[in-house]
């Protein structure tokens, strides 16, 4: 069951001392989500963090802006843990203890893939969201507090990412009109922000990407584009993991490719990216593996090396395009 927006935002209107925890491997939904939320909480002078135990992803360094934390102990009293952009203790591994220290516990997502873990006091889970910032924004309106600048470029790189641009089938009216509303911000620019989020690569990460793609496998007659990137490779070209994240987009980009997959070597085990074009079920497929996701963009991890991976997921793609 899902709670109003509006019975959520009086919920916490009475509460002080909130941890956000977005999903693992954060992405800018997950955190421009978080932050947004924590800053407006702040405003209304209540005391928040973003709970976190991983850095934020160089290219999002400028939605850091004093919320995130490692630190499990960061307040004395916890009244409430929030879970955004995703609905489950496997999406917030290493920080199950934080987790368990608010007395009440909450979830705002839109994946649809939900977990039965844990009893949330209240959620709101909206798979028809292009992203979890497009709840966020209309609580931050219920809850009263000023839409910011910071705000608004949290809330803007968190719906342009999670919709590839606006380019993925999740967009909506609704996604457009948000941002609309951002353009009305003082000071708010959407080149600009576009330009940190995706205008500050290496020279390295694109001979990368080059590489990676240039080693592509195909499978089923070209409907299926498989790439592996290992430890060696990135460093090699001097670069993170998490700049390979514009990766599947490119596979995704080629003509004919209903399925990609882009498997990364994290130690001995593979984390597992899927992409789907417009009928392949990737939700089904990562849930398989133990992971989660959209019906068309998820992951998972496999424990194995990049080869034994890709052997052992290749056959459950192939089964799922024909399903
Ligand atoms: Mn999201």
């Amino acid at each position: 069951m899902n709670d109003t927006i509006r019975s959520i935002a009086t919920i916490m209107s009475d509460l002080d001392g909130i941890l956000i925890f977005p999903h693992i491997s954060m992405d800018g939904d997950a955190l421009g989500s978080s932050t947004a939320l924590c800053l407006a909480l702040r405003s209304l002078g209540k005391k928040a963090y973003v709970m976190v135990n991983e850095p934020v992803p160089k290219n999002l360094d400028f939605l850091e802006l004093g919320c995130t934390t490692e630190d499990d102990s960061v307040l004395d009293d916890v009244q409430l843990s929030l879970m955004l952009d995703c609905n489950g203790l496997n999406r917030i591994p290493g920080r199950e203890e934080a987790w368990a220290r608010g007395r009440l516990k909450g979830c705002i997502d839109h994946h649809a893939t939900t977990s039965k873990d844990i009893r949330f006091d209240f959620q709101r889970i909206e798979p028809k969201s292009a992203a979890t910032a497009e709840i966020i924004y209309r609580l931050i309106k219920d809850l009263r507090a000023e839409v910011t600048l910071d705000i608004a470029n949290c809330i803007f790189t968190a719906i342009t990412t999670d919709t590839g641009n606006f380019q993925h089938t999740n967009t909506t009216n609704r996604s457009h009109e948000i941002v609309g509303h951002l353009y009305k911000v003082a000071g708010f620019n959407s080149k600009a922000i576009s330009a940190l989020i995706y205008d500050r690569r290496t020279q390295g990460a694109l001979k990368m990407e080059g590489y990676v793609l240039s080693r592509l496998h195909f499978y089923a007659d070209g409907k299926l584009a498989v790439g592996q990137v290992s430890q060696d490779i990135l460093d090699e070209y001097g670069c993170t993991m998490d700049e390979t994240d514009s990766i599947i987009q490119r596979i995704m980009s080629i003509d004919g490719v209903e399925g990609g997959c882009l498997l990364k070597q994290k130690g001995d085990i593979t984390r597992v990216s899927l992409r789907g074009r417009s009928y392949i079920n990737m939700a089904r497929v990562a849930a398989g593996f133990g992971g989660g996701g959209h019906f068309l963009a998820s992951g998972c991890t496999i424990d194995a090396d990049l080869d034994t991976a890709e052997k052992t997921i290749v056959p459950v793609l192939i089964s799922e395009l024909k399903r």
